[in-house]
């Protein structure tokens, strides 16, 4: 791997329209960008951070390689996002479709327009679960935490149900 081939985890939301439709079609367009040795996790479905009054989630987190800067990277996801619809209304609010860069090779980023690792990730059982998935070595950059300690603080700390495994 040369300094220009970056492993990185985007995590896909959706709930609004057609969920599954929206992901495949995410998909499809991120393997285009290229993202090379693509994987893609379970699809799983969770309930509204917060308890908000708008529809169910389903979410994905996809990896893989990558030789774009890591901003050149969020221009494209937000390319992509633009693409199928998503129109920015309230912040949290219900989506056709939500890109998010969860980590970018071991680096930490904080720009005004990209944070890396993403600062909410270990909140979120819908990240956690699918990264313990589909790279199950993965640590935190920052805590240097492994992705099984980061699931097991959320289940330890958190109220909410984990979210339910759609298809694999
Ligand atoms: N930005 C900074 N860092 C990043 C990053 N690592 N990746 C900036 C992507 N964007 C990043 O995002 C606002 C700004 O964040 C961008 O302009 C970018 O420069 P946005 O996508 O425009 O707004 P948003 O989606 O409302 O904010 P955000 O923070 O992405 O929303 P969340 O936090 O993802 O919340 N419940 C369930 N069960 N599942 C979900 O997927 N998603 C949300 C959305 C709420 N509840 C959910 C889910
Ligand atoms: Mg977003």
């Amino acid at each position: 791997m040369t300094s220009n081939e970056i492993p990185v985890h985007i995590a896909l939301g959706s709930n609004l329209g057609n969920p599954e439709n929206f992901l495949e079609k995410a998909r499809e367009a991120l393997r285009k960008l290229p993202l090379e040795k693509m994987k893609c996790s379970s699809i799983l479905k969770s309930s509204p951070l917060l308890g908000m009054a708008q529809p169910d989630y389903l979410n994905q987190l996809v990896c893989g390689i990558t030789q774009l800067e890591a901003e050149e990277l969020l221009m494209e996801c937000q390319a992509i996002e633009k693409r199928l619809g998503r129109i920015r209304e309230q912040r949290w609010g219900p989506r056709t479709i939500d890109i998010d860069i969860i980590s970018y090779g071991q680096q930490t980023i904080d720009s005004p327009i990209l944070k890396i690792p993403h600062p909410e990730m270990e909140k979120r059982a819908f990240v956690l679960m699918p990264l313990q998935e589909i790279s199950p070595q993965w640590t935190h950059p920052v805590s240097g935490h492994t992705i099984d300690e980061l699931l097991e603080d959320w289940k330890s700390n958190s109220s909410e149900p984990l979210p339910v495994i759609l298809s694999s």
